[in-house]
């Protein structure tokens, strides 16, 4: 008897004291209601305002208590931003706040975000769903990966410090409260790992069985080691590359390249996974955002790959090769069955057709001629030279096409080396007419 009566005091000091705390999961790792402002103070750091921006802890909460009010009158990216220490490294934590905003625009609107465009991150586009207009409460929330020391800065801001096509930044009113972050619960993310590739995607996007998850990620890890045989090296120290979906991406992309790499929600994602269960389509999209987690500004770092004139050509190059390497199904409207190269040959005529080579996937077909006249090997060498030479050793490259003569030079050498006498690839592999439409195409 005596028990239960403690038993019941303790539960009534609890009930005493559950109105002014969040509610606080045994897995959270932080919590604020904002209810407490002196706390609130301790916890966050507040952007200093540019003068048409204000951030304030005010008692209009969704149950009237305090919550964090930020208002912009012109385009800007305003935050509040808490540093997370002590996560366990390399971890899938996922944040929730209830958000709740009034006449939002542009950008990325209201959004959770991770505060690292500034500093060496993998995960820069990383965000939660943007919310524009006027809404009342709901809850969003973003999934991110806890760095090698366990540590990160979330924010909650009204616009997005950095620019994709429709500037990040936004203008408006946004209600922020009851932030929680905790590691991602097991059943908000399904999870399968291979040699090189984490897929971990929101269970709503599997409809196949984990053997064909399973087969299709060892797919990956191939091309991820032809990509890695093509180039001679390993982005992100040869960390395994995590695919993750995520409802915060512009409408239009697809996915955005990183660690994760981050796959739209919105897209097809169950089609992809299908393909691959019904045709053993290796899948487009990811190969080639995988791709490009190979440039060499990313696996190599700044001041490499100033020869890149365009990555959207590279990224699928590299494809290219994996596709080639272990004459891989691909579809892009048809299925390619180990001939990829008639997807671009296509493109190709069409542009000819027109007198132009305006095409990025056009080039992609004359750069893949070259390897059918010498072999992979000729992009080999001159890949793995190209990747360990700084920009400042090539050059001065002005226009895309000078970056393009800059290949060109590499390429030639590489196929000198493999014939035995020396070679010019833009005699040998192209027209003089083709070079004069490949001039005009990348000196716009
Ligand atoms: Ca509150």
């Amino acid at each position: 008897m005596k028990r239960c009566l403690l038993t019941l005091v303790c539960l009534t000091a609890l009930a005493a004291k559950i109105p002014t705390m969040a509610e606080t999961a045994a897995d959270d790792v932080f919590t604020d209601d904002f209810n407490s402002k002196s706390y609130s103070q301790k916890q966050w750091i507040m952007d200093k305002c540019p003068k048409t921006a204000r951030i304030k802890y005010v008692k209009e909460g969704a149950d009237g208590s305090r919550c964090v009010k930020i208002s912009n009158t012109e385009l800007g990216a305003v935050k509040i931003t808490r540093h997370l220490k002590g996560l366990n490294p390399n971890t899938f934590y996922r944040i929730t706040a209830k958000v709740k905003t009034h006449d939002v625009k542009e950008g990325r609107g209201a959004v959770l975000y991770l505060d690292v465009l500034d500093k060496d991150s993998d995960q820069p586009w990383n965000a939660s769903k943007f919310l524009y207009g006027t809404n009342g409460w709901q809850e969003v929330y973003m999934d991110f990966v806890s760095d090698a020391k366990g540590e990160t800065f979330v924010s909650c801001g009204l616009g997005f410090p950095g620019g994709t096509y429709n500037g990040g930044k936004a203008k408006g009113t946004v209600w922020f409260d009851d932030v929680k972050i905790a590691p991602t619960p097991q059943k908000a993310l399904y999870k399968r790992e291979s040699k090189h590739i984490v897929l971990a995607a929101d269970p709503k996007h599997i409809t196949v069985d984990d053997k064909t998850v399973d087969e299709w990620l060892k797919a990956l890890d191939k091309a991820y080691e032809a990509y890695m045989e093509l180039l001679g090296v390993t982005p992100y120290g040869g960390a395994k590359i995590r695919i993750l979906t995520s409802p915060g991406l512009e409408p239009g992309y697809w996915a955005l390249a990183g660690n994760p790499i981050l796959w739209n929600d919105n897209v097809d994602v169950k089609g992809l996974l299908q393909k691959f269960k019904t045709h053993k389509d290796w899948g487009f999209g990811i190969l080639h955002e995988i791709g490009h987690t190979f440039s060499a500004g990313t696996a190599v770092g700044e001041g490499y790959g100033a020869w890149n004139w365009n990555d959207e050509i590279f990224a699928n190059f590299r494809m290219s090769y994996a596709l080639d390497k272990y004459e891989a199904v691909i579809s892009q409207n048809t299925f390619y069955t180990g001939d990829n190269i008639a997807y671009y040959k296509r493109a190709y005529k069409k542009c000819v057709e027109k007198g132009n080579l305006d095409s990025g996937d056009a080039i992609h077909y004359t750069l893949m001629r070259i390897a059918e006249i010498y072999g992979w090997d000729v992009y080999k060498k001159a890949f793995h030279e190209l990747y360990r030479t700084p920009d400042s050793r090539l050059g001065k490259l002005d226009t895309d096409y000078d970056k393009f003569v800059c290949l060109m030079k590499y390429l030639s050498r590489a196929a000198g080396e493999i014939v035995g006498y020396p070679v010019d690839v833009m005699r040998t592999c192209y027209t003089p007419k083709e070079l004069d439409m490949i001039k005009a195409a990348l000196t716009k």
